[in-house]
């Protein structure tokens, strides 16, 4: 053993047994509470835009277990420095404990929905960390009976470690039964105004299917909400505040639509956008049964996990199908995409207009509150830009000559596509063949067929919404306001 290993082992043991013995505690009391979730919560509230912006692009929905894995070595690093400084000067210990105790008990506090006892798992953790390190600090020496009882004290903290992670990964793993068994109990009502069967000669993947449906938020642990004990609260510039149960939203006339949902983080020719046919329960009923007061033109829903996304009042009262959603593609509300409530305002991108894991939402002014991604600079409103994708052939598809069907989607949802074109190599735009969509509401897939001749090619699509705007060209990056731009896709025929 070189002298520094044994000090680095045991500091890296002392946290690795403190941070599991503070999992274990959050996975019992409140999940989101544990010191990795809550600080990786904290980064992410915390990153700039650009840098986000640069992760989904990069990570995708990997950006979340990279951050994991980054916090980890970060705090391995400095526990592994704790512990060496730790045999020379004796106060590196509490002063290691502590530095680790304020930077997780500051990042629960810095948690949008945080309480008061949300520090309790970070406080543990110092704590268990700290005390470990100073009794093995205490069995360190250079006589080998000492380095006997080292070894001893060392193996018995991993074991400790290994088995508090353990417990709290199985009591995650019963919490998370538990919340799926839950939504499994869900059963929905039939609608009182269904959607209307798909129009003939839709598409194959004209729907998405639940487990396929991309997934965009900040939150590292999925709320897991009791559909038994929820509530939501409408409140704030409403004559009448209400409160209502999951039951008393069973209760009410149910509405079924066809929508297409997508991010304003999306690049041209993104991945993230996707159609369901949801069931929920109109909001402009509810919002004038609480009886809205004037001057009231901003909606901020409220998550469980203290998510904001103000929605233009308007946008719930002018007639399009703005709704509280319990239901997706027949099912319950899937646990990542909401359950069990969750919001949904066509024509708008998700995080202006599809709060998940509702709990409450609030009449004001946007005079008066910046929702979450505004107060990050993202715009306050957050129309659907018209926008259209290729998804065959794929970006570099070497291809045989001749016949090839070139397809995608185009979307401007509230206002519909019109017609959708294809140029080859910067030629001339030709009309691709538009297939039947249910409804404005949601993308309109396209078809067009190419003879294909030798050599490399490009293939650029754009669509025009039936106000008769075409996409622009000009290329803009999704901050603020959501991309634009052509998508153009390379291909090798021959
Ligand atoms: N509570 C909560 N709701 C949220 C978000 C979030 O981070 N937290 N992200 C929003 C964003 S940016 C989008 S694009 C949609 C994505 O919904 P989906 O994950 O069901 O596809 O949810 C919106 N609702
Ligand atoms: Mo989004």
């Amino acid at each position: 053993m070189g002298r520094l290993l044994p000090g680095a082992a045991a500091g890296i043991l002392a946290a690795a047994f403190g941070v599991a013995a503070a999992e274990l505690l959050a996975a019992a009391t409140r999940p989101s509470t544990g010191p990795l979730i809550a600080v990786g919560g904290a980064l992410i509230d915390a990153t700039p835009t650009p840098i986000k912006e640069l992760a989904v692009r990069e990570l995708g929905t990997h950006d979340k277990p990279v951050l994991l894995a980054g916090i980890g070595v970060v705090l391995t690093v400095f526990a592994g420095a704790i512990g060496v400084a730790a045999r020379r000067y004796r106060w590196a210990v509490p002063a290691g404990a502590g530095l680790l105790g304020l930077a997780g008990a500051g990042a629960a506090l810095s948690r949008p929905a945080a309480g008061v006892a949300d520090v309790i798992p970070a406080l543990v953790a110092a704590a268990v960390a700290g005390v470990t390190l100073w009794w093995l600090s205490g069995t360190r020496s250079g006589v080998a009976v000492d380095r006997r009882r080292f070894l001893r004290a060392a193996v018995l903290v991993a074991g400790g470690a290994v088995l508090a992670e353990a417990g709290a990964l199985g009591v995650e793993r019963i919490r998370g039964d538990a919340a799926r068994r839950s939504r499994e109990a869900v059963r929905l009502p039939p609608a009182a105004d269904p959607a209307k069967p798909l129009p003939a000669g839709v598409g194959p993947g004209f729907t998405t299917p639940n487990a396929d449906f991309y997934r965009v938020d900040t939150a590292l642990s999925v709320p897991r909400l009791d559909p038994d004990t929820w509530s939501l609260s409408i409140h704030g510039m409403v004559s009448h505040s209400l409160r209502l149960s999951f039951a008393d939203l069973l209760h009410r006339p149910l509405l079924e639509r066809d929508i297409t949902l997508n991010c304003v983080s999306n690049e041209v020719g993104g991945p993230y956008i996707g159609t369901a046919r949801w069931l929920g329960v109109p909001l402009a009923p509810l919002l004038r049964e609480a009886g809205i007061n004037l001057g009231a033109d901003q909606l901020v829903a409220r998550s469980a996990d203290g998510m904001t996304i103000g929605t233009p009042l308007s946008t719930a009262l002018d007639g399009r199908d703005t709704m509280l959603v319990l239901g997706m593609n027949g099912q319950p509300l899937p646990l990542e995409h909401g359950f069990p409530v969750r919001m949904l305002t066509p024509g708008l991108y998700g995080y202006a207009g599809a709060c998940k894991w509702l709990t409450e939402l609030e009449l004001t002014t946007f005079d008066r509150f910046d929702a979450y991604w505004v107060k990050r600079g993202w715009a306050a409103d957050g129309p659907v830009k018209t926008a259209s994708r290729i998804d065959r052939p794929q970006p570099f598809a070497h291809l045989a000559p001749g016949r090839v069907t070139v397809a995608g989607v185009a979307w401007a949802q509230r206002r519909g596509i019109r017609s959708v074109e294809i140029s080859v190599d910067n030629g001339p735009f030709s009309p691709a063949e538009l297939l039947p969509t249910p409804s404005i509401d949601t993308w309109t897939q396209w078809r067009y067929t190419w003879q294909a001749t030798p050599g490399p090619h490009s293939l650029t699509v754009r669509g025009t919404d039936r106000t008769g705007s075409t996409q622009t060209k000009t290329r803009a990056a999704p901050f603020p306001s959501g991309a634009t731009g052509w998508q153009t896709i390379s291909v090798t025929v021959g």
